[in-house]
């Protein structure tokens, strides 16, 4: 974590003398944080002895020397080590993007081949998160690619509640060859989880990103080496970074962020062969083992003239022992079509799904950890899409679009027909639309708009989502709704805004205290800087308005611009409710604490 330290801002008027290539007017809305954990593999690699292994403490200053990873002039001029530390560095600027990404690496001790990894390490991963989760805008974690795919989907079940990006990359050459795939692997990772509010982890790779809990390692060799079969891309980073918005997850729900670390380990993976013996399958499910994903043939398929085998099965998921049917293709989906994939229903399997062995492992482990669960309800959760890593039928969305009356009228009168023309209409006119439901309180009309296929948390011209509106107008119910599909309270307007920035300043104290229960909160910069907002509500009398501030998340005590506190202002013009408040306060509740 960061020391206090005095303002960037002052630091930054004050460098007239160096001449500027990017002026930065206002570091609150022209900068996004991103914390970039890395945890070994390739990407830092180096050879030993003819082998690679990692190299620890050189990551940083390598970057440092790398002009498309690194503005050294940007750091200098605006005192970024002095604020941010030595491990903080920022990305040159970027066409169509305003914002600079600064971003901090925490180096893991030792750092590891992926090989290596264990369950131990994804909890510490998610941790790290946690503890640091208010104070960047995205995550990166640089991870080997040999097991990459089972932490981004451990980290997408450990990651209850997420709004914020976490995005796994890595390479298959390290960063200090010439010819490599590190940096732009590592470039593509920081632009996106610095710029877009994409609340899912997520894993990047030579120019996609792909859901973490999708994909699978399908090449040593090849710089594309990961493909996620069953769900297309939530993004491409070609010359322009398309976000797919109607494919990406998000977590519904007005629950704070928070990391399970409780993982089981007796789970393991059993894949089916021709003549595989009874005797195998009966010492892999022996106890401690209490979860299994079965790797079954073609769409959940096993040999039904083998009583001996499927007698084993019964009889594990008899006594307690989850047993996940998935498929060992690549791709598709396990379906009851065959009397070879009843037989597994019969002997007690749960279908897994398009889910990946990854992914039904990992959701294994974090279900079976769920202490306060019975087996019946544990059972039901594996069957179910948690976080996107199975049937996700997002498309649905899109068919429903033709059924619009609305939408078809205007497609006709200018003669479009094609579905991609149809949903740019749909998208063009879904934020108008939308933000003016939000401003009248118009749950209906969101609910109408949704249906059609539009996605509730896009934001206007101005950057400004249903969410910011309706926070503004203080509609509770309507915030309730729109959290409750998909809105993200991490939504930052074109001047930097949330929506909890709108509430609190509209005074809209039971909106507030919603967005604060979804984890909203003001950035560090901004609580500095509320010591002013402060003293003037003060010397208005405002009371209700400091309340709301202190709902928010703002310490009463901090000072304004010119060193005095609200109560010294207070009391200077005379205010005595706002003093007694504010004495009663310091009194009667510990320091930070939150009054009502
Ligand atoms: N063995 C390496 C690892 O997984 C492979 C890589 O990162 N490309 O750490």
């Amino acid at each position: 974590t960061v020391q206090r330290q005095p303002s960037r801002r002052r630091k930054l008027s004050s460098c007239t003398s160096i001449e500027t290539t990017d002026p930065v007017t206002s570091p609150r809305s022209a900068e996004a944080r991103v914390l970039v954990i890395n945890t070994g593999g390739t990407i830092g690699m180096t050879l030993h002895d003819n082998v690679l292994a990692p190299k620890a403490n050189a990551f940083v200053e390598g970057l440092r020397k790398l002009p498309i990873l690194h503005d050294e002039v940007y750091a200098q001029q605006t005192g970024l080590y002095d604020y941010y530390g030595e491990n903080t560095l920022v990305l040159p600027p970027s066409n169509g993007n305003s914002k600079r990404i600064l971003y901090t690496i925490l180096e893991y001790s030792p750092l590891l081949d992926s090989s290596n990894m264990t369950t131990d390490d994804w909890g510490r991963i998610g941790k790290d998160i946690e503890k640091n989760y208010e104070n960047y805008d995205g995550f990166v974690i640089l991870h080997g690619t040999d097991t990459m795919a089972y932490t981004a989907s451990a980290l997408s079940f450990m990651c209850e509640h997420l709004g914020k990006p976490i995005v796994l990359t890595g390479s298959q050459v390290p960063i200090y060859e010439m010819r490599n795939d590190g940096r732009g692997n590592l470039l593509g990772a920081l632009l996106i989880a610095g710029q877009f509010v994409i609340p899912e982890v997520c894993l990047y790779f030579y120019n996609k990103l792909f859901r973490g809990n999708r994909v699978t390692k399908v090449d040593t060799g090849s710089y594309n080496a990961f493909s996620s079969p069953n769900l297309a891309p939530l993004a491409t980073a070609e010359v322009d970074i398309t976000i797919s918005w109607d494919t990406v997850w998000r977590a519904n729900t007005t629950a704070k962020f928070q990391v399970s670390t409780e993982l089981n380990r007796n789970v393991g993976l059993l894949r089916l062969f021709p003549g595989i013996t009874a005797s195998t399958v009966r010492a892999f499910l022996q106890p401690p083992m209490q979860g299994v994903v079965l790797e079954t043939y073609g769409s959940g398929n096993a040999p039904d003239n083998r009583p001996d085998l499927l007698e084993e099965l019964k009889k594990a998921t008899d006594s307690g022992v989850i047993i996940i049917n998935c498929t060992q293709c690549l791709r598709g989906t396990v379906s009851p079509s065959y009397a070879t994939g009843k037989v597994l229903m019969d002997a007690g399997l749960i279908a897994g799904g398009d889910m990946t062995p990854e992914a039904a492992l990992s959701k294994l482990s974090y279900v079976l950890a769920k202490k306060d669960l019975k087996l019946d309800a544990k059972k039901k959760m594996m069957a179910q899409n948690l976080r996107g890593e199975m049937n996700a039928d997002l498309a649905g969305a899109k068919l429903c679009l033709s059924d619009s009356r609305f939408i078809q009228v205007i497609a006709k009168s200018l003669s479009i027909s094609c579905k991609e023309e149809l949903e740019a209409i749909r998208d063009a006119l879904t934020p108008p639309l939308t933000c003016a439901a939000a401003k009248i309180g118009d749950i209906e009309a969101l609910e109408a708009l949704k249906e059609m296929g539009s996605n509730l948390c896009l934001g206007d011209y101005d950057g400004r989502t249903p969410l910011h509106i309706a926070a503004c107008e203080g509609h509770l119910k309507l915030v309730q709704y729109l959290l409750s599909h998909g809105a993200s309270v991490y939504a930052k307007d074109r001047y930097g805004d949330t929506p909890l920035c709108n509430a609190v300043r509209f005074k809209h104290k039971e909106v507030v205290k919603l967005l604060r229960k979804t984890g909203a909160h003001f950035s560090r910069e901004e609580l500095e800087e509320a010591g002013t907002e402060l003293c003037s509500l003060a010397a208005s009398g405002d009371l209700d308005g400091l309340k709301i501030w202190s709902i928010a998340g703002a310490d009463l005590n901090k000072p304004g611009y010119d060193g005095q506190t609200a109560i010294q202002v207070a009391q200077a013009v005379g205010k005595k409710e706002v003093v007694a408040f504010l004495v009663h306060r310091m009194s009667s509740t510990p320091k930070s604490g939150v009054v009502e």
